[in-house]
């Protein structure tokens, strides 16, 4: 038999807590490499859950794996998404406190892998009525539409999906989605080797042949200029044809009528019709449309006035002295309007997807279990606008995270009568201000530039930057307090030190993406749309409302605010995860890439907040219970007050006064080597006894 040490050798430790050397990035990443290659993806940072994606399908996943974790202990069981379900699910029960788990990590690194296995867990284990059960498939079934469907393969969509479970049966009854941040420009334009949003690509190459017809489209994704941009029209791990089914089958199970779906793909149909609009220009500098038939398809599919929607496409409403004028574009500027609206579209309608899709799940008066599914930290070559977001929303999770852990162990500490020394750590809060400050942060001094008429640009936006933050810790740009000028960066950027590394940001767009202007003119057309979908996208009152529009980076500020707030409400389960390998390759270890993650995980951080104070606690009948068998006065049964029974037990294994702290419920054991310890005497004794018994087995035979 393997002894306990040579085990803990082979397949390291299954909390990071025990490491010996718990501030080595080295030792922490070895950790990981052992139990990767033991098929072992998942380990804990104390009641945090690492995992890594093996890239494989394993056996672990079962409805018997499912059983042995439901109702047990945390620490008893090897670590698994299903232990993070279980506790969270007990939690809520017990305490009857909302829940949530947060997912991160970067794209590929199997977040949504393990909503779904969260999901599943509930699905299997929880009890089931009729009603549930067409929940359950509603919820697995959203999955497909929002994920594979609506966005791509790097997509970026964090979302909310808290599952509810009422507090009494506590089976799952509803659930509700939260979607703030599509990355809408990703409809008129792509990068090299982007694709644009899966859903195009499935309805060309999947879609019936009647149904094309119908919509006027061709079985070729050559043909739309929405889809060339990226020159990445396939993936070969992607099935189109295949997933378009998945897809059409999933609408209908949540609950789509034929009509919706119809009004749907018009309006899928209508952007891609709307993409190759073409605009010629008159000697006067006016645009003028060149393409005649996708007006017609537009018009019919949007159910709009073809004219109407024709001189919108070409015009600008300017009110002037009280009376309306309509003044023409030039090409360049007609182009824009026509991107404007295929993003308001689709990002409109993407909202309203959501929306329905949250009504067939609607529960009320449950207590809930939240699952964010939430994009990594990202570092591109090229990092835009939509990076400064996620970032951002990195930021504030960080916060959040820092707060809540430190605030849990403080309250913990506290309530079990046990005296803390605070412990010193990186508090972001100074970066969450540098982006989000009212007046002087950088999303107000992006505002500010996207209001101001004349020579606002993306340039000018920088300048201000310099002006207003250009002194901050944080924020950097290739200028010098001397005037020099720092080469490594490029004169169109500026950097933020993030709490996780730094990250340059090329200003170029910043202005055009924040805006998001569409034309009140074509605003106006689409309100007449006959389209059901878009007449509950599009509303009247908007055209009514003289209150400019927020800018994308002020809404997703507000909507980052709401989702801080429900998620301080909630009880959180952290799971991290990580991409072993940008080759999605099974038992490939790329340690550059895996000490990125790790960095920008924050996990070092989150290991030493952990360890500052006491690395383990157990609640008194746990710890008796599993270490009794140490101890002739515990073993085999303890009488008394638990707390004396427990303290008993720890002299009589030596430990010494500073290694432990006995609070009201629980013993707080501060290093990792004392339980350590035990643990190897455990497995010496159940080592001699299994000798023992087989010797005397012998013995009898
Ligand atoms: V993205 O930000 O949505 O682009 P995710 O969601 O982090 O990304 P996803 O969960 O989709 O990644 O995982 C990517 C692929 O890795 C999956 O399609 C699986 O093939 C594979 N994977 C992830 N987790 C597991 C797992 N626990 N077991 C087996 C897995 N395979
Ligand atoms: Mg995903």
């Amino acid at each position: 038999m393997e002894s306990a040490l040579t085990a803990r050798d082979r397949v390291g430790v299954q909390d990071f807590v025990l490491l010996e050397n718990h501030t080595s990035e080295v030792a922490f990443i070895e950790n990981l490499r052992k139990r990767f290659k033991e098929n072992l993806i998942y380990t804990y940072i104390g009641s945090v859950l690492v995992s890594v994606n093996p890239y494989k399908e394993l056996e672990i996943y079962s409805k018997q794996h499912m059983e042995r974790y439901r109702g047990v202990n945390f620490y008893e069981v090897s670590p698994h998404i299903y232990a993070v379900a279980d506790n969270a699910y007990r939690s809520m029960r017990t305490e009857r406190r909302d829940q949530c788990i947060l997912i991160s990590g970067e794209s590929g690194a199997g977040k949504t892998e393990a909503s779904k296995k969260v999901l599943q867990y509930y699905a299997i284990t929880c009890p089931a009525s009729e009603h549930v059960q067409t929940i359950k498939d509603r919820l697995l079934q959203s999955n497909p539409v929002l994920e594979v469907n609506m966005y791509t393969k790097p997509g970026i969509i964090p979302f909310a999906s808290p599952f509810g479970c009422p507090r009494w049966q506590g089976a799952p009854v509803g659930g509700h989605i939260i979607n703030y941040l599509l990355e809408k420009s990703r409809v008129v334009h792509q990068s090299h080797g982007e694709r644009n949003f899966h859903i195009f690509y499935q309805l060309i190459e999947g879609g019936e042949d009647d149904l094309l017809r119908r919509l006027g489209l061709e079985k070729n994704a050559q043909q739309y200029q929405f889809l060339v941009k990226g020159n990445c029209p396939k993936v070969s791990s992607i099935n189109d044809r295949n997933d378009w089914k998945i897809v059409r089958k999933a609408l209908s199970i949540i609950g789509f009528t034929d009509d919706e779906v119809e009004e749907l793909l018009n309006i899928i149909a209508s952007v891609l019709h709307l993409g190759n609009v073409q605009y010629g220009g008159e000697d006067s500098g006016s645009a003028y449309i060149t393409t005649e038939t996708q007006i017609k398809y537009l018009a019919r599919l949007l159910g709009v006035d073809g004219t109407i929607l024709k001189e919108a496409l070409t015009h600008k409403k300017i009110i002037a002295k009280g009376e309306e004028l309509m003044s023409p574009l030039n090409q360049e500027q007609a182009a824009s309007a026509r991107d404007a609206l295929s993003k308001a579209i689709y990002g409109r309608t993407f909202t309203w997807l959501v929306n329905k899709i949250n009504d067939s799940l609607a529960y009320k008066n449950a207590s809930v279990i939240g699952l964010l599914d939430i994009y990594g930290f990202e570092v591109f070559q090229n990092n835009s606008f939509e990076q400064f977001c996620i970032n951002y929303c990195n930021e504030k999770l960080q916060q959040l995270f820092i707060e809540l852990t430190l605030k849990s162990e403080q309250e913990e500490y506290e309530a079990e009568g046990i005296t803390w020394e605070p412990v010193q750590y990186f508090n972001n809060k100074i970066i969450c201000d540098l982006v989000e400050e009212k007046f002087k942060g950088i999303i107000s001094i992006l505002d500010e530039e996207c209001l101001r008429p004349g020579d606002a640009s993306d340039i000018t936006f920088l300048e201000k930057l310099e002006d207003t933050v250009g002194g901050h810790a944080h924020f950097l740009t290739h200028k010098l307090a001397d005037g020099k000028t720092r080469k490594v960066m490029g004169r169109e950027e500026f950097r933020l030190i993030h709490y996780a590394g730094e990250v340059n940001y090329n200003v170029n767009g910043f202005l055009d993406k924040n805006n998001d202007l569409l034309f009140r003119n074509l605003k106006e057309v689409m309100c007449m749309s006959e389209n059901k979908i878009l007449t509950q996208c599009f509303d009247r009152e908007e055209l009514t409302d003289k209150k400019r529009p927020e800018t994308a980076a002020t809404q997703f500020k507000n909507s980052l605010a709401k989702l801080m707030e429900i998620l301080m409400s909630k009880e959180p389960s952290y799971v991290r995860c990580i991409k072993p390998n940008d080759a999605k390759q099974a038992g490939r270890f790329d340690e550059v890439l895996i000490r990125h993650q790790v960095k920008y995980l924050g996990l070092m951080e989150n290991l030493r907040v952990r360890r500052a104070g006491f690395a383990y606690r157990r609640r008194y009948e746990t710890f008796l219970q599993r270490y009794k068998s140490l101890c002739p006065n515990t073993w085999p049964n303890w009488d008394g007050r638990l707390v004396d029974g427990v303290s008993t037990l720890v002299k009589h294994l030596g430990y010494k006064p500073e290694e432990y702290k006995l609070g009201r419920t629980k013993i707080f054991i501060r290093f990792p080597k004392t339980l350590f310890a035990t643990e190897d005497a455990l497995e010496v004794r159940k080592h001699s006894l299994a000798t023992k018994l087989q010797s005397s087995w012998k013995g009898f035979s």
